[in-house]
C-alpha cells in the first residue's frame, strides 16, 4: 500500500482527506500537507523518514516525545509573553496508538500537528522578522534548558561535529575526480585554507569551556513559523535533529540562514553577502530570550559559531557533490556545487566583516 492517501488515513484523526499536497523545501525527508474536509483540525503534516539519514527513527521519534513534553511543561515555568501564540508541533498516532506507519515497501511515514494561521519564509523580509527568528531560538533555548541531555539519544552521530565532516571530505575527492571545474577547484582551496581552524568549537567542548545543551540541530529561517496575523514567531519545526550540542550550533546556524538575503538556494553565488544589520536584530532578538542561561565563554565563541557553521554547511554539500550526491536532495546535477558556493561566499563575507560582527555581539553582551 503506497499511495498517499492510504498513508494518512493511517494518521487521520478525523474528517475526510481532501487534499496531500507537497509542502516545504526539506533537503532530507519528504514532507506533505494534508487537507482535512471538516473535523477537529484542518490539516496536518505527513512526513516520509529519510532513514538512509536518520537510520533508527523510533530514536527520532523518541526524542521529539520527550523534548516536546518538556517544552509544553516548561511553558508554566516562561510563559509567552503577552499577545504571543507560542505552538509546539505534537506527535499524531496512526488509529492502533503508533507514532508510525511502515508502509508495503519498509518506508517509514510519520505525522505531526501543522501550526495553523502561521508561514515560513526562505528569507528573512525585514529586521522585525529577523529579531523574531532569534527570539523563537532563544524561546526554544531556554524552555529546553533544564532538561537533562542524557534524556535524549543521539540520532545523528557526528551531526555539526566539523572535525568529522573534513574527515569525510578528505576520504571522497578521490572516488569522483572527474568532479573537477573552476568552481570545486575554488571549494578545495577554500577548504583547505580553513581546514585549521575548523576544530575551534570542538575543541572548547573537550576542554570544558562550552557545555552541552539541547539544541534544535536545524533553526534555520524557513523553520521557524510565523504568525499571520501579529507578525510574531509561533513556533519552531522540524524537530528531527533535536540532540545534545553546543548551542553554538543553532546559534551560527540561525544567524548564516536568517543573514543571507538571497538565501541558501540562489543560483547568483557571486553576490551572495552577510547582512550585519540582520544579524544585530536575530541577536538581539535570541538574547532577550536567552540571556538568563548563557556564559561568558558562550558570547566569546559566538563569532565563531557562525562562521563555522556556514563553513561546515558548504562543505557538507561540497563533500555531497564530490561523493555524488548521496545525502541532500538535488534537483540538477551541479547543485550540491551551487550549495555549497553559495555558503562559501557567505563565509568570505562572514570573514571579511568579523570586527563588525564582534563588534555587535560586543553591544549586545
Ligand atoms: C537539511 O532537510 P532539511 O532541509 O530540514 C540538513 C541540515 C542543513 C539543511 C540546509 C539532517 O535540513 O543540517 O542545514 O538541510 N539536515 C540534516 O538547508 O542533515
Ligand atoms: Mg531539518
Amino acid at each position: 500500500m503506497n499511495n498517499l492517501a492510504d498513508i494518512a488515513e493511517q494518521f487521520k484523526p478525523s474528517g475526510r482527506v481532501v487534499g496531500i499536497d507537497e509542502h516545504g523545501s526539506g533537503n532530507i525527508n519528504k514532507t506533505y500537507l494534508v487537507t482535512l474536509a471538516s473535523g477537529e483540525i484542518n490539516h496536518f503534516i505527513l512526513q516520509r523518514i529519510n532513514t538512509q539519514v536518520f537510520r533508527q527513527p523510533e530514536h527520532v521519534m523518541q526524542n521529539m516525545q520527550v523534548v516536546t513534553e518538556h517544552m509544553r511543561m516548561s511553558l508554566r515555568r516562561v510563559p509567552p509573553d503577552a499577545g504571543r501564540r507560542w505552538k509546539i508541533p505534537h506527535v499524531l498516532l496512526t488509529h492502533d496508538g503508533k507514532d508510525h506507519f511502515v508502509d508495503g515497501d519498509g518506508a517509514y511515514w510519520r505525522a505531526i500537528s501543522f501550526i495553523e494561521d502561521a508561514q515560513a519564509f526562505d528569507t528573512i523580509k525585514d529586521a522585525g522578522h529577523a529579531e523574531e527568528a532569534g527570539r523563537a531560538l532563544g524561546m526554544f533555548h531556554n524552555l529546553l534548558s533544564d532538561l537533562p541531555t542524557e534524556r535524549l539519544i543521539d540520532t545523528l552521530p557526528g551531526f555539526h561535529i566539523t572535525p568529522l565532516y573534513l574527515r569525510d571530505y578528505d576520504e571522497a575527492p578521490a572516488k569522483h575526480s572527474e568532479r573537477k571545474s573552476v568552481e570545486a577547484n575554488y571549494c578545495v582551496q577554500f577548504v583547505k585554507e580553513r581546514s585549521g581552524w575548523a576544530h575551534v568549537l570542538e575543541n572548547a567542548k573537550a576542554k570544558g569551556i562550552l557545555r552541552l545543551r539541547t539544541i534544535h540541530g536545524d533553526p534555520k529561517i524557513n523553520n521557524i513559523m510565523m504568525d499571520i496575523r501579529s507578525g510574531l514567531a509561533a513556533g519552531i519545526i522540524d524537530l528531527d535533529t533535536v540532540k545534545p550540542g553546543l548551542v553554538h550550533y543553532d546559534i551560527g546556524d540561525c544567524l548564516r540562514s536568517c543573514c543571507n538575503p538571497m538565501g541558501e538556494e540562489t543560483e547568483k553565488w557571486e553576490a551572495v553577502y552577510f547582512d550585519t544589520v540582520i544579524c544585530r536584530a536575530v541577536l538581539r532578538g535570541y538574547l532577550s530570550a536567552a540571556r538568563e542561561f548563557l556564559t561568558e565563554s558562550d558570547f566569546d565563541y559566538m563569532y565563531d559559531s557562525v562562521r563555522l557553521i556556514t563553513f561546515e554547511l558548504g562543505l557538507r554539500f561540497f563533500t555531497d557533490y564530490l561523493k555524488g550526491d548521496v545525502y541532500f536532495r538535488v534537483r540538477y546535477p551541479e547543485h550540491n556545487l551551487a550549495r555549497a558556493l553559495v555558503q562559501f561566499k557567505l563565509v568570505e563575507s562572514i570573514e571579511s566583516q568579523e570586527r563588525a560582527i564582534r563588534g555587535i555581539i560586543r553591544d549586545l553582551r
